[in-house]
């Protein structure tokens, strides 16, 4: 049997290494039937092969990964939202309505377990955008109101994103809000009709729709 590299299907007999390795050639063992892989390897006839040999250079290796590089490039440039979420142009993040109300708490679980997490919201576009979103979207179960990611649960007074973790920098609260009634308001929840904020609380007895908001999928990962 010829010693065999089986490594990526490249077939290399020690009598061809020792000839045609050294003047930069690579080569390929086929067999009558076709190209051969390790499971066909099973004669020791050398007549029994055709052995293909061919120049190769630096330039044509990177030529090869280069065209590998565009092709991986192009497979993983097509982005998906995941079910259900519908895609923002353009700053390319899915966004999806409760079908019904909840907890603050359960929403964001709900969100997480679908790879997303409770709406963030930036700016004052990014709040009309969502109220906008929410108001065409909701279902009857819904009213004006919808839970979004801001929260102060780990910190009185201190509002965090659910998405991660980052302090709330732009909000737009009601006149007189947060007021932390009883100590215990630590969600936000927006008037889709004006965009005001409210807190309230975040565990059992408010219960509201919700926008979750997850990134773009990728074909790759
Ligand atoms: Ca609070
Ligand atoms: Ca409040």
């Amino acid at each position: 049997m010829f010693p065999i590299d089986l490594s990526a299907g490249v077939i290399v007999t020690e009598e061809y290494h020792q000839h045609r390795v050294i003047s930069g050639e690579i080569c390929w063992v086929y067999i009558n039937t076709g190209f051969a892989n390790h499971r066909q390897i099973v004669s020791s006839s050398y007549s029994e092969f055709s052995v293909r040999c061919r120049k190769y250079t630096m330039g044509r290796t990177l030529l090869v990964f280069a065209f590998l590089g565009v092709v991986v490039g192009m497979v993983c440039a097509e982005r998906y939202c995941g079910d259900g979420f519908t895609r923002r142009w353009p700053s390319g993040n899915c966004y999806k309505v409760s079908l019904h109300r909840d907890f603050w708490i359960r929403a964001r679980e709900i969100c997480r377990l679908q790879g997303g997490w409770l709406v963030t919201i930036k700016n004052e576009a990014d709040g009309n955008w969502v109220s906008d979103f929410f108001r065409r979207h909701r279902p009857h179960d819904c009213n004006e109101w919808y839970w979004i990611g801001a929260n102060d649960i780990s910190s009185d007074h201190s509002w965090v994103w659910d998405e991660d973790g980052s302090r709330v920098t732009y909000d737009n609260w009601y006149s007189g809000e947060p007021n932390n009634v009883d100590g215990d308001e630590d969600a936000a929840v927006v008037n889709a009709g004006d965009n005001k904020w409210n807190d309230l609380g975040h565990l059992t007895y408010y219960e509201n729709c919700y926008v979750c908001e997850m990134s773009l999928r990728s074909t790759c990962n």
